[in-house]
């Protein structure tokens, strides 16, 4: 079946930035963490979710790749980052992202990130499944790609 367009944005990026997973649309839900650890068969912690936060005082988008068994310490990542980060809400999600929640990939952003924070638990496995533009979509890939694609800084973010 032909890939949504969303999908098919995710993956042309991840064949310009020559990542060999493919992006596969399923019939369950991939919106959350443990959704889509059930349609794939792996396990939650795989699952990498990729969070946006809005800087407090600069307004800048900070994407979180987050394990999906991680919560994410929003003290502890202030300090890294040196401001504080609130939730962003959904239209600044689809704003910065250009993807709505729920399907928001690690790379192929409508615009650039203000700050990228990779947890560190995610190196630990050799598969990672990363949203691919949809609550539908997803794609496989290895802890270097996704250090690759986001271009972020490998943290605890819990
Ligand atoms: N497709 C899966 C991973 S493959 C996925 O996108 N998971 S996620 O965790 O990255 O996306 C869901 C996350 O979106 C939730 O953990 C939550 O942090 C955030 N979220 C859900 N609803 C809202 C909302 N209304 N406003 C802001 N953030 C939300």
């Amino acid at each position: 079946m032909e890939l949504s367009e969303s999908a098919q944005k995710v993956k042309k990026e991840l064949i310009t930035r020559g990542i060999k997973g493919e992006v596969v649309e399923l019939p369950d839900s991939t919106r959350t963490a443990i959704e889509a650890a059930n349609a794939i068969g792996c396990t939650v912690a795989q699952i990498v979710k990729s969070l946006v936060f809005r800087g407090a005082v600069s307004g800048k988008a900070i994407l979180i790749e987050a394990s999906g068994v991680n919560r994410v310490n929003e003290k502890a990542v202030a300090q890294i980052i040196g401001e504080a980060i609130v939730k962003a809400d959904a239209d600044f999600v689809r704003e910065k992202t250009g993807f709505a929640i729920g399907g928001i990939p690690p790379l192929a952003h409508a615009t650039e990130m203000g700050a990228v924070l990779i947890d560190e638990d995610l190196l630990q496995y050799s598969e990672l499944w990363a949203a691919a533009g949809t609550p539908h979509a997803v794609f496989p890939l290895t802890p270097d790609e996704l250090v690759k694609i986001a271009g972020g800084k490998v943290v605890s973010i819990k």
